[in-house]
């Protein structure tokens, strides 16, 4: 059954989703949700999204939110198809679980502010923080050291292989690479910048781009 994904392919949730079906070779459909004209507040899109956001899936009669639930699921349904992105061992699978959170608790709570005051929001002629700005990059660069150590002695933030853990900082990491001081404090890391060179060659990757035009 093709899978439904509900969003805008150039948004970084629906992005999470997508990845994941092109690293698991999962046939979908995208359904457009245009967020410069709000229809995701729309009342259909609100029973498919209680929250007024993308992504949702539809899968058959089955529904669902949240774009690393929906990208948890289908990584575990088809779990022997495509790339293994949630680990061999129990204990494997902790790990990946663990830097998967990391993104959600360190990574995200600040690229997500940080993206919408230096993309978003001029984009949409609304006024950014830049005071924030500074306070959250000062943040960021602490979690990137730790990232950076990690990297340091495993080639994925899972260990050996590429796992949910490296694809859930995907679409917001290249929100991140394209704000010049971002770009270079990622640089100046010499194994943060080698992971992300080794994850955006992928083909998944690549193949996601290519079709969000960007
Ligand atoms: N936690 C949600 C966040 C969803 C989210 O923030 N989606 C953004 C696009 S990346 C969105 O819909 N933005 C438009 C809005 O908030 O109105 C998920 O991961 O699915």
């Amino acid at each position: 059954m093709v899978v439904k994904v509900y969003g805008q392919i150039t948004a970084a949730c629906p992005q999470r989703v997508l990845l994941c079906f092109l690293e698991k070779g999962i046939e979908f459909e995208i359904i457009h949700v245009d967020l410069d004209t709000l229809e995701q507040k729309k009342p259909e899109h609100l029973l498919r999204q209680p929250f007024g956001q993308v992504p949702a899936i539809e899968d058959g009669d089955f529904k669902l939110f949240e774009s690393r639930a929906i990208a948890r699921y289908y990584a575990t349904k088809y779990s022997d198809q495509g790339t293994n992105l949630l680990g061999k061992s129990l204990e494997h699978r902790a790990i990946v679980d663990q830097w998967a959170d990391v993104e959600v608790h360190y990574f995200n709570v600040l690229a997500h502010p940080i993206v919408m005051n230096l993309v978003i929001k001029p984009k949409l002629g609304e006024e950014c923080d830049l005071n924030l700005v500074e306070e959250l990059k000062k943040k960021l660069e602490v979690v990137l050291d730790v990232y950076d150590n990690r990297l340091s002695s495993n080639r994925f933030l899972g260990g050996d292989e590429f796992t949910m853990a490296d694809l859930t900082h995907m679409p917001a990491m290249r929100y991140l690479m394209s704000i010049t001081d971002i770009n270079r404090i990622v640089k100046a890391r010499v194994n943060m910048n080698r992971w992300w060179e080794e994850i955006t060659a992928r083909p998944s990757w690549k193949k996601l781009m290519e079709m969000a035009g960007l």
